[in-house]
This record gives structure tokens, C-alpha cells and sequence, in this order.
């Protein structure tokens, strides 16, 4: 009987623990809803927990030089140019910043800084917030990659506090589970 309540506790924290490790995100050019064609895959964005605490990001895009505001969003609609994946995932109510501030988003990543348009560029950022589970869940969350540059708060413009004044969505995507 103790064996089996033992062995009872060891599954579910197993399960717990091995939910998911991996998630990935393909990311679209900003598209139009009603145009079946018009998707246009810019590359990928890879998420994985590591060991210990935080989740690496490994993004994989091909798109305009400069750097770009990189942001989980709060719903994962991509249509109407992306608009349709709302602000920037905000589960604790606080002002837009860096990925490094206390004061952020969860949904804060910054930006990523594309070295040369006519090939992948590879960014790697690791982060202690975003996570696959609890009030900081991004899966089924939307992931936007805009036109212009994050000011990570910090530009003194009337949006800078709320989307770092990082212009149009150039392109989005989905998180979802992979492995
Ligand atoms: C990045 O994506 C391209 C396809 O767009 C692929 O050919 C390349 O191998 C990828 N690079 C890495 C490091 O995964
Ligand atoms: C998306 O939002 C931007 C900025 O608010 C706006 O200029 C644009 O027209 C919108 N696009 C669509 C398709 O809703
Ligand atoms: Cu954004
Ligand atoms: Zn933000």
C-alpha cells in the first residue's frame, strides 16, 4: 500500500516536471486574412528550457537589417497583419522595459539585430521569465517581430511605456508545443 502511494507520488511528479521542453514558433510576413497564398514564412523561433531555471531563445529569421522589436504578444490570432495578436503578454499588469528590468513584460525580449538581409540571421537571447508553465505560460501565446526598434522603454515617446515605439508588425507567429 505505502509502495503504491509512493510510486503514485513519483508518476504525477514525473508528469509534472516532463511536461513540455521545447517549444517552437514559425514566423510569417504580416499577412492578410483573407488571401490563403499570402503567407510567407520568414523563419523560425525556438524555445528551450534549460536545466535550473529560464528558457533560451533561438530565433532563426530572415528579414530586413536592424534591429526589431522581438515580443511574446497575448493572443495568437495572426490575421489583420498581426494586429490581431493584441499587446504584449502582460499577466502581472506592469510597464513596458528591457528584458533585463525588474519593471517589464513577460513578454519583453527585447530586440533582435539582423546583421545582413540577404541571409538567416541566428539570435540567441536567454531569459528567466517567459516559461512553459504557470502565470508566465507562453505557449498558444503570439510571438511579433515589428518593423522598427524596441526602445526598451526607455525613448520618451507616448508608446514607449507600453511597445517600446516599435512601429508596424512586420511579422508574426504562434508558439506552440514541440517536444
Ligand atoms: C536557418 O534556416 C535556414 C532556412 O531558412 C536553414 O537553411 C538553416 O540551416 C537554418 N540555420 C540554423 C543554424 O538552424
Ligand atoms: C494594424 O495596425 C496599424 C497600426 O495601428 C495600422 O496602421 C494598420 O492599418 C493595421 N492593419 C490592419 C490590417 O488592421
Ligand atoms: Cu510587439
Ligand atoms: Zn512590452
Amino acid at each position: 500500500m505505502i509502495k503504491a502511494i509512493i510510486l503514485a507520488i513519483f508518476c504525477i511528479s514525473t508528469l509534472a516536471v516532463a511536461d513540455v521542453t521545447k517549444a517552437r514558433a514559425m514566423i510569417y510576413k504580416a499577412m492578410d486574412e483573407f488571401k490563403a497564398d499570402s503567407n510567407e514564412l520568414v523563419g523560425t523561433i525556438d524555445f528551450i528550457q534549460i536545466d535550473g531555471g529560464g528558457v533560451k531563445v533561438v530565433a532563426n529569421i530572415t528579414g530586413p537589417a536592424g534591429k526589431h522589436g522581438f515580443h511574446v504578444h497575448e493572443k495568437s490570432d495572426l490575421s489583420k497583419k498581426c494586429n490581431n495578436t493584441g499587446g504584449h503578454f502582460n499577466p502581472f499588469g506592469k510597464q513596458h522595459g528591457a528584458p533585463t528590468d525588474e519593471n517589464r513584460h513577460v513578454g519583453d525580449l527585447g530586440n533582435i539585430d539582423i546583421s545582413d538581409s540577404s541571409k538567416p540571421t541566428i539570435w540567441t537571447i536567454t531569459d528567466k521569465i517567459i516559461s512553459f508553465s504557470g502565470d508566465s505560460n507562453i505557449i498558444g501565446k503570439g510571438f511579433v517581430i515589428h518593423a522598427g526598434e524596441d526602445d526598451l522603454g526607455k525613448g520618451g515617446h507616448p508608446d514607449s511605456l507600453t511597445t517600446g515605439h516599435a512601429g508596424s508588425r512586420w511579422a508574426c507567429g504562434v508558439i506552440g508545443k514541440h517536444e
